[in-house]
């Protein structure tokens, strides 16, 4: 696009030189160089269309911050930053994200059913308000999601009475920029009384699914297509899973491992911001699900579920031979575009260093 602006501009340029000088009139210098200062000034301006990184943020690649989570009793002090960070987004292709705390996804949140949080953020973006909107609790949205100011820190505080497994995201406007440039996570609201299933399961992982656009362009994010659909996994309190952003095989570059007649659970949520996820283990069937991570919302049996924008779900599966399973979106066009993860299952859990296959 900025290639053909640009030949427009100085092919234009040429020709009309060449016009002057044919007609063998005086060339006007002071016109040309009018001309000239016009046709940069276009191509200057096509160049800052094309990036769009938005001048405070140029050169800014902020150091991630850990999240801070302490407890007392049922109140959880979570604190969390909204900053700008290079994010890889597929090998080698870095984008200067709109992230909290340096991630994108952000960091993993776990609470309990029945907790009160205290969520603080503070915005150490220098150019544009930031906000939380935490999909697993009640509150009036245009106080406890309000927007923080650059430079400066908000504190909000609700309740989380309902277990699962939640998307959270910046809501400041407009909205589908802060989403997709990567101001997305994942909330997990822990059952008071847990799964019915707790105690058959053998290992678990959190997975989340995002897409990205052309960088910080409004009009491809609001019309064009996702050009990485992805998958990110992220420690559990305590683990030892893999914590990445949402790059293009990342896990598949790590897979996720597991022991022959394991049962495995994934925590999922389709964080989006547009596309819906039909979330599928090969070479299994999902013995439980969770719609939206609620143990009231129990089904069995499942071959693929579906994942709305913004949508969880926990599903339990058992392997029962060693091998490579390929977990995907199967809405196919999203797989090849990265939405394809690995678990690699072995006999005694641990990686056996096999190369993995794509799907
Ligand atoms: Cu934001």
């Amino acid at each position: 696009m900025l290639k053909n602006k640009m030949g427009y501009v100085i092919a234009g340029l040429i020709a009309a030189v060449l016009m002057l000088s044919a007609c063998g009139e005086s060339i006007d210098d002071a016109k040309v160089s009018e001309d000239l200062e016009d046709s940069i000034e276009q191509v200057n301006a096509a160049e800052e269309q094309e990036t769009e990184v938005i001048a405070p943020h140029q050169d800014l690649n902020q150091e991630p911050v850990p999240v801070e989570m302490e407890r007392d009793g049922s109140d959880v002090y979570i604190t969390m930053t909204s900053q700008i960070t290079d994010i890889e987004i597929a090998p080698g292709e870095f984008y200067k994200a709109w992230t909290f705390n340096g991630e994108a996804p952000g960091p993993l949140i776990e609470v309990m059913e029945g907790d009160t949080i205290h969520f603080t953020m503070e915005n150490l973006d220098p150019a544009i308000p930031h906000s939380m909107d935490f999909h697993a609790v009640h509150t009036a949205p245009d106080k406890g999601f309000a927007d923080v100011a650059p430079n400066e820190e908000g504190t909000f505080v609700y309740p989380a009475t309902k277990p699962g497994v939640f998307m959270y995201h910046c809501g400041t406007d407009p909205i589908l920029s802060h989403i997709a440039n990567g101001m997305h996570g994942v909330i997990i609201v822990h059952p008071e009384d847990g799964y019915p299933t707790d105690n058959e399961v053998d290992r678990e992982y959190v997975l989340i699914q995002n897409e990205w656009y052309k960088y910080n362009d409004l009009d491809d994010m609001t019309n064009g297509e996702p050009s990485q659909v992805v998958f990110s996994s992220k420690t559990l309190n305590g683990g030892d899973q893999p914590n990445t952003n949402g790059t293009a095989t990342a896990l598949q570059d790590e897979p996720l491992l597991a022991k022959v007649g394991d049962k495995v659970r994934f925590y999922i949520n389709n964080v989006g911001p547009n596309e819906v996820s039909s979330f599928h283990v090969v070479g299994t069937i999902f013995d439980d699900v969770y719609i939206d991570g609620n143990p009231a919302n129990h089904m069995e049996g499942m071959q693929t579920v579906l994942l709305p924008a913004s949508g969880g779900v926990v599903v339990e599966f058992t392997v029962t031979e060693e091998g490579q399973y390929p977990f995907v979106t199967h809405q196919f066009n999203h797989a090849t575009k990265g939405g394809v993860g690995v678990l690699k299952v072995t006999e005694d859990g641990l990686d056996d260093g096999a190369e993995v296959s794509g799907h």
